[in-house]
């Protein structure tokens, strides 16, 4: 029998050193077929400040961007750092990054043969999907608020509202801009499948952002979604989350049910 020894070397908050020379050309080269196929299937579908983040992207070297580079950019315009993690960590652990402006990057690319498939959030998802709103001074302070929201829910029992919360924004959000509506969640813009569906297809509900609502919506993780949800910017978005008094929220919901994506409500 062989024994291994496993030499546990994360952090206790669970961040790894990225060691990009580790990458082999083949996973740099998955970066930029995904690269290349997803900033042309965003064209009039992404929300404009995504492509004013998508420069920070754009470093000396081709291929899964080097965090010490890209952290330097993006440090400098929103003072958010890029961590890596070897995969999903514990809500506390996320939540606790995402309130001191750090975001956990999966430290793994999917397989070639696999480019619309992830089980786990990977450095695609997390760095394309993520990093140019990051870079959008509203979004930056939203998503760090959300790791506050983040602790302060689990604290309170209500983390699947939490959940709910960031699933319809961050990951699956919808924006109007100029009367169109555009794609901001990262979840779509890291989809080559789902970012057109999310506009284009006829089945899934397309409502106003409206938080109690929001806050009772289940969601699939496991499928297209069947509804979304459309901010009118990030300014509104964070100002809503800002106001809100969420704690309260959370207690007078406990008595409402909670609502099918797939079904339309009527407030
Ligand atoms: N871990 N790496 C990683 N990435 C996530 O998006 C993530 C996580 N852990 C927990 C978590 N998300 C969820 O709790 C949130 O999506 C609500
Ligand atoms: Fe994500």
């Amino acid at each position: 029998m062989l024994t291994e020894t496993i030499i546990d070397t994360r952090n206790a908050d669970w961040t790894i050193p990225q060691h990009w020379e580790r990458f082999t050309p083949e996973e740099h080269r998955v970066w930029d077929v995904l690269f290349a196929r997803q900033s042309e299937a965003l064209k009039g579908r992404a929300v404009a400040d995504f492509f004013r983040g998508l420069d920070v992207l754009r470093l000396s070297r081709p291929g899964i961007p080097d965090l010490e580079e890209l952290n330097e950019r993006l440090f400098a315009r929103t003072g958010w750092t890029i961590v890596s993690v070897p995969g999903l960590v514990p809500d506390d652990v996320f939540f606790e990054h995402l309130s001191k402006r750090r975001f956990p990057a999966g430290n793994f690319i999917r397989a070639a043969d696999s480019l619309d498939y992830i089980e786990q959030p990977d450095v695609f998802h997390d760095v394309f999907g993520h990093v140019p709103l990051l870079a959008q001074p509203a979004v930056a302070d939203f998503m760090q608020a959300m790791g506050a929201e983040g602790l302060a829910a689990m604290r309170a029992g209500a983390l699947h509202r939490l959940a709910r919360l960031y699933w319809y924004s961050v990951e699956f959000g919808l924006a109007l801009e100029q009367g169109e509506t555009r794609i901001y969640g990262a979840g779509l813009l890291s989809s080559f499948g789902e970012s057109r569906f999310a506009l284009e297809s006829p089945e899934p509900r397309r409502s106003r952002f409206d938080l109690p609502q929001v806050l009772r919506t289940r969601y699939r993780s496991d499928a297209f979604q069947q509804a979304y949800f459309v901010i009118d910017s990030f300014d509104a978005l964070l100002r809503l989350l800002n106001d809100a008094d969420l704690a309260a929220l959370y207690e007078e919901l406990a008595e409402a049910g909670d609502l099918d994506p797939g079904v339309e409500y009527l407030p």
